[in-house]
């Protein structure tokens, strides 16, 4: 038996987001080894009994489930279980999972070609220590097998259609370990995969994408000045198979909803936001990041706008029918304590319909971690001997909130003045007053509701650190969690077959 496992210390009984890598890894696995059993912890805990002897156990981790998943794979090593680790996390610490972690192997990189082969060599009994999955050509992305999704458990189906992104942002680690080659997929596989989920009654699909407006018109232009015909022509193809998908997307049944992640470059291409309008593509995660130009300079973003530039950008989305979540970033060397207001000015005057507000947080793989970890390795402070260099691996009761140190601001006065903001940006009133940008009143009221569930859930693996606020939190957010699914259901669509159907 195969099992794939994505680890959670919480589980909620419904999920937000469909975990993809649980449903690719399942899509690569060849027939002849039989189902696999799909196990995401966000839902509920994997009863690692359920393991035999000779079993294999697939764990997928990111930064903050990594000791969740040392711990399975521990116990499932123990049952005489062959353990393989992959996911971010795995691909840049691959030694970790072998210390901690109980593992036989770990794939580093995409699983998407290479699964096939460690479950060959699991069977043999002859795992390599590690593999590496490099980064797969789009067209050798394997399609999710969505038949194996439990039913009525996720709000939001998910289908990636591009994967790595041309920026180089300082926090981020996409650009290094996806790379910053765009890997666009081919229209009919991600359409078909849509239709799927659509049959399957889900009406909202997060295209879980890094970037999904990788060529921008400035990448065109300066291709155009060098007289790179080569660059040029390879830019307009990718350009003119976005649009190419979003056609296809609009054309399918009317009460479909897209969210995807984007630059704010975008703001610029009218066609562009035109066509996600068209495609049903409503909202999308705008990193903004910074409102002031020092700040975007301290995070390599120096391809955003600041101060009323900025809002104006932002409300180009909204006024071409696409709702922005504008992702925020504090504790920046050059924020100063006026600078909380002033970003939450910023978020309402540019008519963003949610926020996040996050603390600079130093996530392995990322330019901004080998600074802070080479600043302090040599002293860092322990928590229960674990440096905080290494804080995945401190017990989630314990574990501090980690942030880069800053120049003039503590951690717990950056904390404090963030939490206001969240407290400020998600009041009743303002959410009543954003509120207006849907069609009814049920809608109105769905978007209280939402707001509220993303605030509570946002609680946890976001900034707050008292644990009566975690908990408090973590019970809302299970007690909103199931009407909401409810919100997002659509009625199933079995017959939806070609697009000549909708
Ligand atoms: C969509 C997405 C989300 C969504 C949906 C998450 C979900 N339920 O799936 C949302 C918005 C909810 C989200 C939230 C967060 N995310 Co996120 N997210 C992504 C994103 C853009 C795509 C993930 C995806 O679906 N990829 C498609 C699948 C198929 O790819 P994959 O997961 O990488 O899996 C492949 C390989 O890794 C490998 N693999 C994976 N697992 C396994 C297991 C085995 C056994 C094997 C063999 C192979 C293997 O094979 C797979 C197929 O090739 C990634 C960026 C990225 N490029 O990964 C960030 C990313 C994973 N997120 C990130 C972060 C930081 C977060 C948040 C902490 C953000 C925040 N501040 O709140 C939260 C954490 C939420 C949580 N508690 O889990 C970071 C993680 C960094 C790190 N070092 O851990 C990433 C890498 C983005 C970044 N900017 O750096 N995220
Ligand atoms: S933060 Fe966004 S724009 Fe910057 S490198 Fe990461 S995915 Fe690209």
């Amino acid at each position: 038996m195969i099992h794939l496992v994505n680890p959670s210390h919480l589980s909620f009984g419904v999920g937000v987001i469909t975990p993809r890598w649980l449903f690719v890894l399942a899509g690569a696995t060849p027939p002849v080894y039989g189902r696999p059993h799909i196990v995401d912890e966000t839902l509920e805990q994997f009863n690692v009994d359920d393991v035999q002897a000779g079993d294999i156990v697939g764990i997928g981790i990111h930064t903050g489930n990594a000791l969740r998943g040392y711990e399975i794979g521990t116990r499932a090593n123990a049952r005489g279980a062959r353990v393989v680790f992959g996911g971010i996390h795995a691909t840049l610490f691959p030694d970790e999972a072998h210390k901690l972690g109980g593992a036989h192997a770990v794939v580093r990189g995409d699983g998407d070609v290479i699964w096939p082969l460690v479950l060959e060599h699991a069977t043999r009994g002859a795992l390599q220590r590690t593999y590496e999955g490099g980064r797969v050509d789009a067209d050798r992305f394997v399609p999710a097998r969505w038949e194996l999704l439990p039913e009525g458990r996720y709000m939001w189906g998910s289908v990636q259609t591009v994967r790595g992104c041309p920026k180089h942002c300082s926090f981020c680690s996409v650009w290094r370990t996806d790379g910053q080659k765009p890997r666009q997929r081919a229209v009919d596989t991600v359409v078909a995969e849509i239709i799927e989920l659509r049959r399957r009654g889900f009406r909202f699909v997060a295209l879980a994408d890094d970037n999904f407006y990788p060529v921008t018109l400035a990448d065109l232009a300066m291709a155009e000045r060098q007289r790179n015909q080569a660059r040029l022509e390879q830019l307009r193809a990718l350009r003119s198979e976005r649009f190419e998908l979003m056609a296809r997307l609009a054309e399918l049944p009317s009460d479909m909803v897209f969210f995807t992640q984007i630059t704010m470059e975008a703001a610029e291409d009218e066609a562009f936001l035109d066509a996600m309008r068209a495609a049903k593509i409503k909202g999308a995660l705008v990193g903004v990041e910074a409102v002031t130009p020092e700040g975007l300079k301290d995070v390599y973003k120096n391809f955003n706008d600041a101060g009323e530039a900025l809002v104006q950008r932002l409300r180009k989305f909204r006024d071409h029918g696409v709702h922005v979540l504008g992702s925020f970033i504090f504790g920046l060397p050059s924020d100063r304590p006026a600078t909380f207001a002033a970003t939450a000015d910023v978020a309402e005057r540019a008519g963003v319909a949610f926020a996040q507000f996050v603390m600079l947080t130093p996530y392995p793989g990322t330019v901004d971690f080998e600074a802070w970890e080479k600043r302090i390795e040599v002293d860092a402070a322990q928590v229960g001997g674990i440096p905080i260099t290494r804080h995945w691996l401190i017990p989630q009761a314990q574990r501090p909130k980690v942030y880069v140190p800053h120049p003039v601001m503590t951690p717990d006065e950056i904390r404090a003045r963030t939490q206001a903001v969240w407290d400020r940006f998600y009041s009743l009133r303002r959410i009543w007053v954003r509120s207006r940008c849907t069609p009814t009143l049920r809608a109105r009221l769905a978007f209280v509701l939402i707001s509220k569930l993303y605030r509570q859930m946002y609680a946890n693996t976001g900034i707050a650190t008292d644990s009566a606020r975690v908990n408090r939190a973590n019970r809302w957010a299970r007690l909103i969690a199931r009407p909401c699914r409810r919100l997002f259901a659509g009625r199933p669509f079995p017959a939806l077959g070609t697009v000549s159907d909708t």
